[in-house]
């Protein structure tokens, strides 16, 4: 059913049917498209916000990417129909629309193009997709092959719909003179302003074909009619008809008709993509449309995503574990990092974690968002809710309701970044506000810091507004009281890390007053927010604690725990009692989910989370996000176990039972798989399909500092391994400040940590003086361990 391939650089997937809504996406910093195995697709491209040059067939609402998608005839997609010229019969490729059984069916994908191959009736069909490095359209080549043994006369019809382009004005035709099916339409507004922003809007949609067609239809209607998309009437007919749409749903269809001797193959190249005119399609054929374009593009494409290779190379008991975290989990943080989830204003805190993640790719772009988002601090030390990217970019949707937490953040991945670059030169960087304040980025880190400690209430517990990490629990302080168990908790763990960087910088009375300044805040979470086995998520307008063992629904909840145990407001004995209950509570076989039981019906005082599908996204899934921080808290105190085994539960397979419950390739890690495992258990675990994820960042950091124990401090890499107990050993390759490091962590028999370089023992498990710019080749560092956590205490 499912396989690696290329050295796990590849998945391919053998059934159209098997997990229906598996895909793969490519991106550039301008568009990025998501394909499923059955051939449908969304694309948007950024001008700057982001917009479609292919369409559903009716009136799209604007929102950002959505999950658990749904698919249905008409999707946008991309399709090739081969019909036999003999006996009439017909299929698809790749699957959608006709549905025929394939003979073969392979779904490919890779990390910088995507493919099929789909045989039926002794016809095989290649499709592939790729994109270029810098401009917004799709490269597709469809190669089909005589495999019967015997002349065929066949008919080739790829089918690109352009869908609903818009209620004012639509229209399409085949324009010889540019070789493409051209659809037209003029963006929909209403305010006389836009007509000039619209203007250098890309409203032609092209479908380019550099070999001429047999004939094409480009109205949607009249390729389908009364046939159907399963068997389009226009298909069934010997040519298509020429036919052009006139404020009519658009459609590129184009047929070829072909005679293929025994064996004989036939290849097309086509370009599917916005512009803003004729003279951009006919450019964009030039650049790219021949067997030579594709091909630079695709060396030019694979290149640019091979610079997001990341800094790990683990090789460990498990296969697919390494195929992930070697090959697609840096693709997908360097995705978040390059493209900001093709937005124009990232909520803040998503823009510092998917920058995190950039720390191990590029850490230069991280340094960069740090000062942007530093440039836009409030006049009080408080973050806003969106940082924004673009001239002219606006707060939209999420980012028009106020939540407390975005100052945590700060911190938080600030600390990843000191750890892999010890650029500590960052916080004397002067930044001047876009309020018109100057201060340096410690200033304005200890800014955000003294708002945390101060936007509390007279218990000392940190107000939510409408909302904290969590959007959607936006009505347990909407009347200004509420306040949030876990923001109090994470406030803690974030002024502590700026303790820490202070102290490193030499302030240490600043150091000593936010470290005072924290204790005061788990003090105060002790006091009001512990429930005698774990923490409440909060206290309510009118006062009612919730997330706690009274609590029918939504009775405990993963991130205070989590971030009591990272931030120090639990103590050793509250670890103790916490753990458990999060095993029995909250652990499923796909995952821990966020918190249980989801809630079945709105709860007033709690919001609009308590009002989603039960199981589904913050309601009570695994979400993945919520479950990392999880894995973070486990590694920083040792359990090795229950982090590795939350970890790998992140990542679909690698049994056939879980890729099919989960629906999805081990490509990415999705928002969430569902929960309510108790309630809903034919749903449980099922994907969300959604790749746009804070998890990611973060679980890179979980293998990096976490699993294998590599972790940056001012002077060098600390190594401290911590592998699963059934674990002998793994072996890794860890790039470093320039420097590549081969480390062999095998578990000996001895009662202490021991690294070795070049046969002699290191005074402790961290190597300094490390070589910057050089490629500063170590072998074998050689980790003896056993009794680990003993060792670690010590
Ligand atoms: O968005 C994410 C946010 O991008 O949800 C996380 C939050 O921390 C991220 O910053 C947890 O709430 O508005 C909604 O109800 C949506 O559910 C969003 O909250 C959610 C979307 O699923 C996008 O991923």
């Amino acid at each position: 059913l499912l396989r690696p391939a290329a050295d796990g650089a590849r998945y391919e997937l053998t059934s159209p049917t098997a997990l229906p809504k598996a895909g793969g996406f490519l991106w550039n910093q301008q568009m990025m498209i998501q394909v499923t195995c059955r051939g449908y697709a969304t694309a948007q491209h950024m001008q700057p916000e982001p917009a479609k040059y292919a369409h559903a067939p009716n009136l799209e609402a604007r929102t950002f990417m959505q999950p658990e998608q749904n698919y249905y005839a008409h999707h946008p997609g991309r399709f090739v129909y081969v019909k036999d010229e003999e006996t009439n019969e017909l299929f698809s490729a790749p699957y959608e629309p006709v549905r025929a059984a394939p003979d073969r069916f392979v779904f490919s994908v890779g990390q910088s193009d995507i493919k099929w191959t789909v045989e039926r009736l002794g016809i095989r069909v290649e499709m592939t997709l790729g994109v270029p490095t810098h401009d917004v359209v799709e490269l597709w080549s469809v190669r089909v092959t005589n495999l019967s043994g015997r002349p065929r006369r066949i008919s080739v019809y790829p089918y690109f719909p352009f869908g609903y382009m818009s209620w004012m004005n639509l229209s399409a035709e085949w324009r010889p003179d540019l070789g493409a099916v051209v659809a037209s339409s003029i963006t929909p507004y209403q305010k006389a302003e836009d007509y000039f922003k619209n203007n250098l809007f890309k409203d032609k949609s092209y479908f380019l074909c550099e070999t001429p067609p047999t004939s094409w239809e480009a109205m949607q209607q009249t390729f389908e009619d009364e046939g159907g998309l399963h068997a389009p009437s226009a298909v069934l007919e010997p040519e298509l008809k020429g036919g052009d749409a006139r404020y009519e749903t658009p459609a590129a269809a184009v047929q070829y008709r072909v005679k293929l001797e025994a064996d004989e193959k036939q290849e097309y190249r086509f370009l599917f993509g916005p512009a803003l005119d004729d003279a951009e399609i006919k450019d964009m054929r030039a650049r790219y449309l021949s067997k030579e374009g594709f091909a630079r593009c695709a060396e030019d494409y694979s290149a640019y995503i091979l610079k997001g290779r990341g800094c790990l190379q683990i090789e460990t008991p498990d296969k697919d574990l390494d195929n992930f975290v070697n090959n697609w989990l840096p693709r997908q943080c360097y995705y978040h990092g390059d493209v900001n989830r093709l937005t124009t204003d990232p909520q803040t805190r998503n823009y510092l974690q998917d920058n995190m993640g950039m720390t191990y790719i590029k850490p230069e772009v991280a340094r960069k968002a740090f000062l942007i988002a530093a440039g836009q601090q409030e006049e009080n030390g408080a973050m806003p809710d969106g940082i924004l990217l673009a001239e002219g970019a606006e707060l939209k949707y999420i980012n028009q309701v106020p939540h407390t937490d975005h100052c945590v953040w700060l911190p938080v991945t600030l600390e990843a970044y000191l750890a892999e670059t010890a650029d500590y030169a960052l916080l004397d960087e002067v930044v001047k506000g876009m309020h018109g304040d100057t201060y340096t980025v410690f200033e304005r880190f200890s800014r955000a810091m003294d708002w945390l400690l101060s936007a509390r209430d007279e218990r000392g517990l940190s107000y939510i507004a409408q909302g904290d990490w969590c959007d959607p629990m936006n009505m347990v302080g909407y009347k200004g009281k509420g306040v949030s168990g876990w923001l109090t908790l994470a406030t803690a763990y974030a002024v502590n890390i700026w303790a820490n960087v202070c102290e490193q910088q030499g302030k240490t009375e600043l150091a000593t007053r936010y470290r005072a300044g924290a204790r005061e805040v788990n003090d105060a979470a002790n006091a009001h927010l512990w429930d005698g086995d774990w923490f409440a998520r909060g206290i309510t307008d009118d006062n009612v604690i919730f997330g706690v063992k009274k609590d029918a629904e939504g009775r405990i909840w993963l991130n205070p725990q989590t971030w009591s145990i990272l931030g120090g407001g639990a103590s050793a004995g509250q670890i103790a009692r916490m753990l458990p209950a999060v095993d029995e509570q909250l652990s499923t076989p796909y995952g821990v989910v966020m918190f249980a039981p989801a809630y079945s019906a709105m709860r007033e005082d709690v919001g609009r989370v308590t009002q989603k599908f039960p199981g589904s996204a913050e309601n009570g899934s695994v979400y993945n996000h919520a479950a990392v921080f999880y894995v973070h808290s486990l590694y920083s105190v040792g359990e090795r176990d229950r982090a590795y085994k939350a970890l790998r539960q992140m990542i679909p397979g690698p049994t056939e039972e879980d890729y099919v419950q989960r629906g999805q390739l081990p490509v990415y890690i999705p928002n969430y798989y569902r929960g309510a495992w108790h309630e809903y258990p034919r749903t449980a675990g099922r994907s969300s399909q959604l790749f746009n994820t804070g998890t990611v960042s973060w679980a890179y950091r979980c293998f990096i500092e976490g699993l294998c124990g590599l972790r940056g401090d001012p002077d060098g890499l600390v190594i401290q391994p911590q592998l699963p107990s059934d674990w002998d050993g793994i072996k890794v390759t860890r790039l470093f400040r320039g420097a590549t490091f081969i480390v062999d962590v095998r578990k000996v028999d001895v009662d202490k940590v021991v690294v070795k370089y070049e046969g002699q023992e290191l005074p402790e498990a961290r190597f300094r003086k490390i070589e910057p710019g050089k490629t500063y080749e170590l072998t074998h560092f050689n980790i003896l361990v056993r009794n680990h956590e003993a060792a670690l205490a010590k």
